[in-house]
């Protein structure tokens, strides 16, 4: 009996420990790219960067399924390992906006939500998504494309807040802080500001929710700041509070992170340093072929389709088009119904492979009339990966 159990005690710890020497993984398409799949609360199992804080990447396959990230897909990137698991109460739970304002408020969620309510679909995408194709590489979370997402947010515009508060003459900016924390002193709390115009320009909002549902928590219950166009390093989440400030926010995240070199294409040659740099902004035009994946074997068929996603920085997308000789040639795909400038826009192209390999591509033009470059260009930050993305596909 004893010995029976034993050696149940004892292969049981093996088991687990095959188990867990066999999680699922996946491997990014670059050196050290091997990453394990994971669950998390409110998530289905995505790609982990790190553990602590949780960073998750989504597969790209999951932006095939719907225009609308789904909740349970939608990545997680978080700077400060302190996250506020243990401290949010809906019911406690207020933001102060205080600084330049005539009346400093202390808002619950329900003072919030009685601010009014509207809904804007967006993509939310980090600034550092694709950062691990960087070639030479950069330093910083070696993802691939999954760092964004499209949902369709609510909440109230931030416009409305700050008439409620009334913002005194002289006002430059808009601060934004949240309930993550460092875990060591030294580390700078995350604080991001935009310029007062911006601030007020009535799309800029606090969401708690998106497609539908409260925030996950990984995605910033109860509140998050939701930036509409902007690269997402200003859409602070689980917001805590909102000052007004008459002087720029010179902290290290505003004055050292996130800034691309301050030339008209925000690179630089690879491998060197900007002269000047500026906050990151708008976000670039980019496209993703999402239902067919680069390495994949296809049986050959007179016709085969294309079908992936489209955005930019708030212009929306004029055209896709789409190749399959490695970008000699380029067809136009056909744009699905437009779900407003700020979300992905859908698209779908015929291609016609013969037996073999072929590179297919899409590139997207905005209505601003930025179209994608065929090359990569370069910024020792990792930001604002916009180029055309190969994908390999043979034919048998
Ligand atoms: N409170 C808080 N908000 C934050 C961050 C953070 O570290 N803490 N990171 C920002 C960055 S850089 C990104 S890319 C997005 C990620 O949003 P998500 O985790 O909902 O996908 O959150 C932004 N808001
Ligand atoms: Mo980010």
């Amino acid at each position: 009996m004893d010995m029976d159990r034993r050696h149940f005690i004892a292969s049981a710890g093996a088991g687990l420990l095959l188990g867990s020497a066999r999680a699922e993984t996946v491997e990014q398409p670059f050196g050290n790219g091997v990453r394990p799949l994971v669950a998390y609360p409110q998530k289905r199992k995505l790609i982990r960067l790190t553990t602590r804080p949780p960073q998750l990447e989504t597969p790209m396959a999951a932006f095939d399924e719907s225009l609308l990230t789904p909740n349970d897909a939608f990545f997680v990137r978080y700077h400060l390992a302190d996250i506020p698991t243990d401290r949010i109460d809906p019911l406690t739970y207020c933001v102060t906006v205080d600084g330049s304002v005539d009346h400093p408020l202390s808002l619950s969620l329900a003072d919030i939500k009685a601010l009014g309510s509207q809904e804007i679909t967006a993509v939310c995408q980090c600034s550092g998504n694709g950062r691990g194709f960087f070639v030479p590489r950069v330093p910083g979370g070696q993802a691939a494309n999954g760092l964004m997402g499209n949902a369709r947010w609510q909440g109230v515009s931030l416009r409305k807040v700050l008439d409620r508060a009334g913002v005194k003459r002289g006002a430059v900016e808009v601060a934004f802080d949240g309930l993550d924390e460092p875990v060591i002193p030294s580390t700078p709390d995350l604080v991001k500001s935009l310029p007062l115009d911006h601030a007020l320009d009535g799309d800029v909002m606090l969401a708690w929710a998106m497609n539908g549902e409260d925030l996950p928590f990984l995605n910033g219950y109860p509140l998050r700041v939701v930036v509409p166009g902007y690269f997402a390093t200003y859409w602070v989440k689980h917001l805590s509070r909102i000052t007004v400030r008459d002087t720029k926010l010179d902290n290290f995240w505003m004055a050292k992170a996130y800034r691309v070199p301050d030339t008209p294409c925000a690179c630089v040659p690879p491998g060197t340093q900007p002269a000047a740099t500026r906050p990151i902004g708008r976000m670039t035009a980019r496209s993703f072929i999402t239902n067919i994946a680069s390495g994949s074997t296809l049986h050959f068929a007179p016709t085969h389709t294309a079908r992936g996603i489209a955005f930019d920085g708030g212009s929306g997308i004029a055209r896709v088009d789409v190749s399959w000789d490695g970008g000699k040639s380029w067809v136009p795909a056909t744009l699905d119904a437009d779900a407003g400038p700020y979300a992905f826009r859908g698209w779908i192209a015929p291609l016609r492979l013969t037996l073999g390999s072929h590179v297919l591509m899409a590139r997207a033009t905005s209505k601003a009339g930025e179209v994608q470059p065929l090359v990569a260009d370069w910024n020792p930050g990792g930001y604002q990966r916009h180029v055309v993305e190969p994908v390999q596909v043979t034919v048998i």
